[in-house]
């Protein structure tokens, strides 16, 4: 019989970087929910849910190693019915990440800023926007430079056409603002256009859905898994206040096999990788730059900035180059802190000094 886990995206690779840990009689397992501390994992046997062991709760405080949805894991399974033991977080091939600010309480560090893994191992990140008031090109430039960072294939979803004469307009404004990534607009309440995320939905490939609230990713998944089982709130109840219909991150399958992971919708996207992302989502402006007078130019004024030209000319939207500005601005202070924050906890000569509170 077939491996149950190559449903869930296992394969040889992964069976190999893997050996050690069987070699230790730890088994694989993905992780389909992440609530606090609280998982849920998918192994060959079922699912089981599960905590961090201790040494990789301390290793975790020290980096990016805290399990995400998506992740492949090595756990400890429990004799019978129980938690089981995380183990160890194996590499990921992608994430999509972002910086958030750590709650929780001044005992668990709150306050200070930290990269969240929204999902791990995706083929896929469908960037969801509505096609109603919602509808903004800056926060898909954001969502795009994030994704390109982590490794994932950006597909943007225009939702609620149903809403919006002008469907096909924005679709092809969307379009031009992201060359080589492809725009469906489509319904998750009528159902139309639906059609076009079959060709991403293969056997084994995983999918986020990520967006603000309230654009529909839920009921996108919703429509693909045939039930109401995500909820759903109904749209007047979704306000400033940060109302969520969706509160966990979590992974579903499909019947036909691919897995979707449904996000709680964010308020804001910062990012948090210093990639190639940036360049990647506004590389138009960056075939401008190579014709600036200056090969540092920024582009805020300088004599001879070939960008600042192709805005003059029509070739280049105003506020497209003001996001890339303020995204750019939003890495370098990234940069700066976390030199800073190195500076900290490694001291002089590379010597770990002792974490504080
Ligand atoms: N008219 C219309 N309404 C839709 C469509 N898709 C979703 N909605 C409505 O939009 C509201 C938000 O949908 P959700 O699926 O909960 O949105 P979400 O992105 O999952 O939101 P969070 O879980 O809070 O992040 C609900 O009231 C849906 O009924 C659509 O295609 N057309
Ligand atoms: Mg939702
Ligand atoms: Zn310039």
């Amino acid at each position: 019989m077939e491996n149950p886990l190559e449903l869930l995206g296992w394969d040889a690779r992964w069976a190999q970087s893997f050996a050690p840990h069987a070699m230790e009689g730890f088994a694989p397992g993905r992780i389909a929910r992440e609530d606090r501390d609280q998982y849920l994992v998918l192994t060959a046997a079922g699912e089981t849910t599960a905590r961090m062991s201790g040494r990789l709760r301390r290793d975790a405080q020290a980096g990016d190693l805290r399990p995400a949805v998506g992740d492949w894991v090595a756990v400890r399974l429990p004799p019978a019915a129980g938690t089981a033991l995380i183990q160890a977080v194996m590499e990921r091939r992608s994430r999509f990440v972002r910086k958030a600010v750590r709650g929780g309480g001044p005992a668990y560090g709150e306050g200070r800023t930290e990269e969240q893994v929204m999902a791990a191992n995706i083929d896929t990140a469908f960037l969801v926007s509505g096609l109603n008031e919602d509808f903004n090109p800056r926060r898909i430039e954001r969502y795009l430079a994030a994704t390109w960072d982590g490794g994932a294939r950006p597909v943007i979803l225009l939702n609620k056409s149903d809403l919006c004469p002008q469907a096909a307009a924005r679709r092809a404004e969307v379009s031009a603002l992201a060359p080589g990534v492809a725009v469906h607009a489509l319904s998750a309440a009528t159902a139309e256009g639906l059609e076009a995320l079959e060709p991403y939905l293969h056997p084994g490939r995983t999918i986020v859905f990520l967006g603000s609230s309230g654009v529909g990713k839920s009921s996108l998944i919703n429509r693909l898994l045939d039930s109401a089982r995500q909820e759903v709130l109904p749209v007047r109840e979704y306000d400033g206040r940060g109302r969520h219909a969706t509160t966990a991150r979590e992974l579903l399958r499909l019947p036909r096999g691919a897995m979707l992971i449904d996000t709680p919708g964010l308020r804001e996207l910062r990012l948090w990788d210093e990639g190639d992302g940036l360049q990647r989502a506004f590389d138009d402006i960056d075939e401008f730059a190579t014709r600036c007078r200056f090969r540092d130019c920024r582009h805020d004024g300088e004599p001879g900035c070939a960008v600042r030209q192709a805005i003059d000319d029509g070739a280049l939207d105003p506020l497209r180059l003001v996001n890339y500005l303020k995204l750019r601005r939003e890495q370098d202070v990234l940069a700066v802190r976390r030199s800073q924050r190195a500076r900290m906890t490694f001291g002089p000569g590379g010597k770990r000094l002792p974490r504080r509170g």
